[in-house]
């Protein structure tokens, strides 16, 4: 099973960086102490995710300080560690 899981994951990881793919989203909530940004996010076709609010992890070089609560973007996904992490992100005029 854990094999499987982590086949799974590198294949999601693999489709990310092959075909990175931008998604337009929403942004809920920021929360920097925890790395974390949580989006309402539209279809995610590269892994076949419907739309939902959900959580992302955010790293320490994708500065967020411009964005706020009800900003229109997009992003890019990558799988770190069974996560989802955000790539790239910026504002939709
Ligand atoms: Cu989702």
């Amino acid at each position: 099973m854990k094999q499987i899981i982590i086949a799974l994951v590198c294949l999601l990881s693999s489709y990310a960086i092959a075909n990175p793919e931008w998604v337009n989203g929403e942004i809920v909530r920021i929360d920097p102490s925890r790395d974390r940004i949580v989006l309402k996010h539209e279809y995610i076709a590269s892994i076949r995710m419907h739309a939902m609010t959900m959580p992302f992890g955010t790293s320490k070089d994708l500065n967020l300080d411009a964005y706020r609560p009800g900003d229109k973007v997009r992003f890019q996904i990558k799988v770190v560690d069974g996560t989802l992490d955000i790539a790239a992100i910026e504002k939709l005029k």
